[in-house]
């Protein structure tokens, strides 16, 4: 097994310093690979920093806003100094903002598309030269349902995250022959603190009803957790997928299958 291994492999994982983000980076330390993370400000750098250190991975940590491209190049930079080229990128870093889209500003919508969208193409085009160079490489993508379907509130995210699938796919028509496999991960509804505002418990002590709305919507009765997307995450880091390109890989206990029962 292994095609599943990734050592001595730099991986590249942004906004790593928690939820989704650093739970695959922490699955892709147990299958070899060295751990680079950014994340926007120092504090939440410094204890991403040490939430890696207390389960005995040495992650290289960085302070940058992945939307701004000269930070991005300098951070690039200084991975192929201190620890070596990206072998592995995981464009993981993103906002959201739930607001009807006629109350949402240009500057609100133009913001999530920067982050969401602009920085993914920004990273992915800062680490695919060395990726040519070595003759290989990985990037991760990640998506969201919302990547196929649309939801009231969250319009800017929609678009950035349906957009995303397409600049994964072009990347994958440009860079395939150069033996770059690009994919997304699109995970469906996950336990992390981007989607606690629609799990808080209610006034009355009774679930949201968006989160139980979910759970019936799901086949698999739940929601995710950070746990789920690890394997898939690997797979698409490794060997294992080399002749896996364009995809999106949903990994979403079937909501996306499913009309929704009849209740
Ligand atoms: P999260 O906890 O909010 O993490 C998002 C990360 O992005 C944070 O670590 C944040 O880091 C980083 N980030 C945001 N703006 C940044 C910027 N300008 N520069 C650098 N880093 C930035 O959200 P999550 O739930 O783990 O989501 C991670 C990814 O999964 C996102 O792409 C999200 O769209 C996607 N996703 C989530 C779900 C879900 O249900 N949770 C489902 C589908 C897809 P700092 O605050 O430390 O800067
Ligand atoms: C929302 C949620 C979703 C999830 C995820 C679903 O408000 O609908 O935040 O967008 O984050 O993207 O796959």
């Amino acid at each position: 097994m292994d095609m599943f291994s990734l050592k001595g492999k730099v991986a590249l994982v942004t906004g790593g310093a928690h939820g989704i983000g650093f739970a695959i980076a922490r699955g892709l330390s147990e299958a070899g690979a060295i751990i680079c993370f950014n994340s926007s400000n120092r504090e939440n750098m410094e204890k991403g920093h040490a939430e890696y250190r207390v389960r005995g991975i040495e992650a290289h940590g960085y302070v940058c806003d992945v939307t701004d491209e000269t930070a991005v190049i300098e951070m690039v930079k200084e991975i192929r100094k201190t620890v070596g080229a990206v072998d592995i990128l995981v464009n993981n870093a993103a906002i959201i903002s739930r607001i009807p889209m006629c109350e949402m500003s240009v500057e609100e919508f133009r913001k999530v598309i920067d982050v969401d969208l602009i920085a993914p193409f920004i990273v992915s085009k800062a680490v695919i030269p060395d990726m040519i160079h070595k003759g290989h490489g990985k990037i991760i993508n990640i998506c969201s349902i919302m990547s196929e379907l649309g939801r009231e509130t969250v319009s800017a995210y929609a678009a950035a995250k349906g957009g995303l699938k397409m600049l994964t796919r072009n990347i994958c028509v440009e860079y395939g022959a150069s033996n770059i496999q690009c994919n997304g991960l699109g995970p469906g509804y996950i336990a992390t603190s981007q989607t606690a505002p629609l799990r808080e418990l209610q006034p009355d002590g009774t679930r949201h009803p968006f989160e139980s709305f979910i759970v019936a919507k799901t086949p698999a009765g739940r929601w995710g957790t950070t746990k789920d997307l690890v394997g898939p995450a690997v797979f698409l880091a490794s060997a294992a997928s080399d002749f896996v390109n364009g995809q999106v890989l949903y990994v979403d206990g079937g909501i996306l299958a499913s009309i929704g029962k009849e209740s």
